[in-house]
């Protein structure tokens, strides 16, 4: 990878922050987005702008022609056997959200859901409020001191009323990448679906939906260097076909009375109203623009990186890092000795240094370490060596003036 080049993309890196040259590190929040996305936002609102499938005018046709230009991208993107098991959400938070309003409707008194120590609120709170109308218990898979899951521990929490394992693909705030193959091999023999909360593996690893067999994984544009607002959920047809719709309007029914109503084929069934086509049709492009990067060579570049990262930061006095498991995406957690994390994170700031702070929506895991809050690093194949060197650096000196 040249990635000079490659930095070439994001005219955004090349600011300055409080007279500083930016260094960002937030890329576990959201990426940023290289200039041919850009451009093709740019280029739907200037010659492409029309509602989708729905006219039958040309632009609405153009229109159209790109949104499920996407969905074909997406499905080979992740492997999906099928179109009609890629549905266009609003994120990986939205994707959840419909299983849960959607598979929940099967669920009834006294089942069970299995999700892990490390979920993302988006992982748990959805379940819960399921839980609440359903009286739903949420059973925990606990975090080891590393940061991996105790996998004894999550085959003894099967029982006859467990209806799903709702599991994270990658942690965003240890990094653990977790054996989601062999979890969902082992739900399956309990028969019970697996959802996987790939927001933040998509981004830095090639993701094989069939090879893993789950039965939903969701994602979300904006950590693909693509547009905010747009995500996208697989779900196998076989069960999207029994769950009935997440929410009621145009473009997800076949015949409308005010008698009856029949829903439309998949995946329409499930993307009611006008979607947010100009996003889509944006994420398309960051899709080539994975592509032609390819996913393994992120996933190398950005092991090195951490790597590297992790070795650098060590060296600083009083430092702990969260999450040191062997297989682990490019996300470095940690506090240096009792400083805050939101002091250290507006110190860094006014170095130039973007970092998370706080409970990085895991208040359950801060829990589980006893604190309330992390520092986050988290990086991308465009960072440099020279960042993190400079990274180090600055935490260094900001852990000098407590
Ligand atoms: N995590 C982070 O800084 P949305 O907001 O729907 O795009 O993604 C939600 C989400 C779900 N699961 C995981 C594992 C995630 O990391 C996130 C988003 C960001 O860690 C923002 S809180």
């Amino acid at each position: 990878m040249d990635i000079n080049k490659i930095r070439e993309d994001y005219p955004l890196l090349g600011r300055d922050i409080n007279g500083k040259p930016l260094v960002y590190l937030d890329n576990a929040a959201t990426s940023q987005t290289p200039q041919c996305v850009v451009d093709a936002i740019d280029e739907m609102y200037h010659c492409h702008k029309a509602n989708v499938h729905r006219g039958v005018h040309t632009l609405s046709q153009e229109a159209t022609d790109r949104v499920e230009a996407t969905r074909e991208k997406m499905r080979a993107f992740i492997n999906a056997g099928s179109i009609e098991e890629v549905i266009f959400t609003r994120g990986t938070t939205e994707g959840i959200n419909l299983v849960a309003s959607s598979l929940g409707e099967t669920m009834c008194n006294g089942d069970e859901i299995i999700v892990t120590q490390m979920e993302h609120h988006s992982n748990i709170v959805p379940w819960q409020l399921l839980g609440q109308r359903k009286r739903i218990t949420l059973r925990v898979v606990p975090v080891l001191d590393d940061g991996t899951l105790d996998l004894d521990a999550y085959e003894e929490l099967f029982s006859d009323n467990t209806r799903l394992v709702a599991i994270s693909h990658m942690s965003n705030v240890l990094g653990t990448i977790n054996p989601v193959k062999e979890m969902i091999a082992t739900a399956h023999r309990h028969g019970v679906p697996v959802l996987v909360d790939g927001a933040q593996a998509a981004p830095h690893m090639a993701v094989d939906v069939q090879d893993l067999d789950c039965d939903f994984y969701a994602l979300s544009a904006h950590k693909m260097y693509g547009p905010t607002g747009v995500g996208a959920l697989y779900g196998k047809k076989e069960l999207l076909e029994r769950m009935m719709p997440y929410q009621g309007g145009g473009e997800m029914i076949s015949t409308v009375t005010f008698e009856h109503t029949t829903f439309a084929a998949l995946p329409f069934k499930f993307e009611a109203g006008t979607p947010d086509y100009v996003g889509i049709a944006a994420l398309g492009t960051a899709l080539d623009y994975l592509n032609e990067l390819g996913m393994d060579a992120i996933a190398e570049r950005e092991h090195e990186l951490l790597a590297y990262a992790t070795e650098r930061m060590l060296e600083v006095p009083g430092m702990h890092i969260y999450g040191t498991a062997q297989n682990k995406g490019a996300v470095i957690s940690f506090l240096v000795n009792d400083i805050n994390s939101y002091d250290m994170g507006l110190l860094l700031d006014k170095l130039g240094f973007a970092v998370r702070t706080g409970h990085h929506c895991a208040q359950p895991l801060m829990a589980r370490y006893g604190v309330t809050g992390m520092v986050r690093a988290s990086f991308s194949f465009y960072n440099t060596h020279e960042e993190i060197d400079a990274f180090v650096a600055a935490v260094k000196r900001v852990s000098s003036m407590f």
